[in-house]
């Protein structure tokens, strides 16, 4: 055991020395690491092919320079990134995020989580993420048109159908897809499926809006469903409200569960009589079309909102972040178990501090972390690609099915490999799984 830990350890300063700087890339791989390094012990062959020192070296990343022009015709510049981090399952496949925090470190963390969330929902895809510290709050429709083109006359030299597969994440949604989407077709002269999340008319996808925030509830279902428990009945608090914060508290009320709380980057809001299917329909208008603040929830119905703060005091059973990372700290974390919180299903990417993560596991709730979670969006992603693919598209009902069926083989993935007695441990059985596809690809394959 000593002997591990000092491997365990030795490997994280080696990766801190290559990697300097970079706390949330660290963070994400350290994770990892904790549940990989023992479970190598008697797998030599995996030892003797350095998968995990391999996995932590991304295969390519691209950075640029994106200038475009603002309305007041003021020349802007920001930084595009493309973090290609495996494509050995697949062709590279994630998503891209526009917001000022967007850092090397960030989307190499994104990048590393996306490969084996891709390599869980059993698809063939590999992992990737991009983006820019561009900041898309305020800016005029026309400008995120420029700027998505500015973007796109980048990235196209480094992506396509067979090579990779970029989508949305925070601050890119269907209108910025389709902004990149017609750039990419502009300058290749190709309608191909070379980015996912697209509208319907042009070759999206049925449930792709909804698959990450369904997806994420269905992990929980699954999990309280092992332990002979369900959501109906349950109180829930929800950080974020974009695409994946709406969608799991749709699902969560379709399922009988009690909506408090929603947020933004400004506080959150607090309903006590619950956020009903009406109020989030208001959500929806409000953040994806009036491109409005959460704050005005509680002035249209009259509840709380607090200013600059997350929802995780409040009192409830279920919690779902699904606004950013690092949004849960230890504390917090402390303070869900106190309140009698009995599940957590990580909608966003790597939420949680990993002292947090590390006191769930310990405390035996329901802890789904995101690779496991979340993966329904990137999965009906890939079977957005397999519509584009065979020129036809599924119905809805054929596509939650799909959606429902993947998220349940995730479920029992983590049980295979993550039982440790009568409690099974989420983080290690997505780690393991995860990872195996992906190692045996990567043996199969030869030193690359
Ligand atoms: P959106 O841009 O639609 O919404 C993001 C939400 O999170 C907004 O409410 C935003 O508030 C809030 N937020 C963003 N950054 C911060 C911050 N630094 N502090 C506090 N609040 C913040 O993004 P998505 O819903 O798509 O993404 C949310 C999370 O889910 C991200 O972690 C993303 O990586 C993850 N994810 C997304 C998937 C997808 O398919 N879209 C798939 C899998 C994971 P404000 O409006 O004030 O900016
Ligand atoms: O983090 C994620 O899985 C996403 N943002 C979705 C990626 C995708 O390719 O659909």
């Amino acid at each position: 055991m000593a002997k591990v830990q000092e491997q365990i350890e030795s490997f994280s300063q080696g990766l801190i020395r290559r990697n300097p700087g970079e706390h949330e890339f660290h963070q994400a791989v350290n994770e990892v690491a904790e549940n990989i390094i023992p479970f190598l012990q008697d797998r030599p062959h995996y030892q003797e092919a350095q998968i995990l020192e391999r996995l932590t070296e991304p295969d390519r990343i691209v950075i640029f320079r994106v200038s475009w022009e603002d309305d007041e015709g003021n020349v802007r510049t920001n930084r595009g990134y493309r973090v290609q981090h495996s494509n050995c399952i697949g062709p590279y496949k994630g998503g891209i995020r526009f917001h000022p925090s967007v850092s090397l470190s960030i989307l190499k963390f994104l990048a590393f989580e996306q490969t084996f969330k891709n390599s869980l929902t059993g698809l063939p895809m590999g992992g990737a993420k991009g983006g820019s510290d561009f900041n898309p709050k305020g800016r005029s429709n026309r400008e995120i048109m420029r700027f998505c083109q500015a973007f796109m006359a980048q990235l196209w030299h480094h992506i396509g159908p067979y090579t990779d597969v970029p989508a949305g994440d925070i601050g890119v949604g269907e209108r910025e897809v389709g902004f990149m989407f017609g750039q990419y077709k502009r300058l290749t002269n190709q309608f191909v499926g070379a980015l996912t999340g697209k509208a319907l008319h042009f070759g999206g996808s049925l449930i792709r809006a909804e698959a990450t925030g369904y997806g994420t509830v269905y992990m929980l279902e699954d999990m309280l469903a092992h332990r002979g428990d369900k959501i109906a009945g349950k109180t829930a608090i929800v950080s974020g409200s974009g695409n994946v914060a709406q969608y799991a508290a749709e699902k969560l009320i379709q399922l009988g569960a009690k909506v408090l709380t929603l947020s933004d980057s400004s506080g959150f809001i607090y309903d006590p009589d619950g956020i009903t299917q009406e109020k989030l329909d208001y959500v929806k208008h409000l953040k994806g079309v009036e491109r409005g603040r959460i704050s005005e929830y509680a002035e249209k119905y009259s509840c709380e909102f607090h200013a600059d703060k997350r929802p995780w005091g409040v009192e409830a059973a279920l919690a779902l972040p699904c606004a950013t990372q690092n949004e849960i700290s230890a504390d917090d974390a402390r303070l869900l178990i106190e309140n009698g919180c009995i599940g957590v299903s990580e909608g966003a990417n790597m939420p949680t501090e990993k002292q947090g993560c590390d006191f769930f596991v310990e405390s035996k709730i329901a802890y789904a972390p995101s690779k496991a979670a979340n993966a329904g969006g990137v999965a009906v992603s890939g079977l957005e690609m397999t519509q584009n693919s065979m020129r036809l598209s599924w119905t809805r009902d054929e596509l939650d099915r799909r959606l429902r069926d993947i998220m349940r083989d995730i479920h029992q993935k983590c049980v295979q490999y993550g039982t440790e007695g009568d409690h099974v441990n989420y983080v290690k059985g997505a780690n393991i799984a995860g990872f195996i596809k992906v190692a045996d690809a990567m043996i199969s394959t030869g030193i690359l």
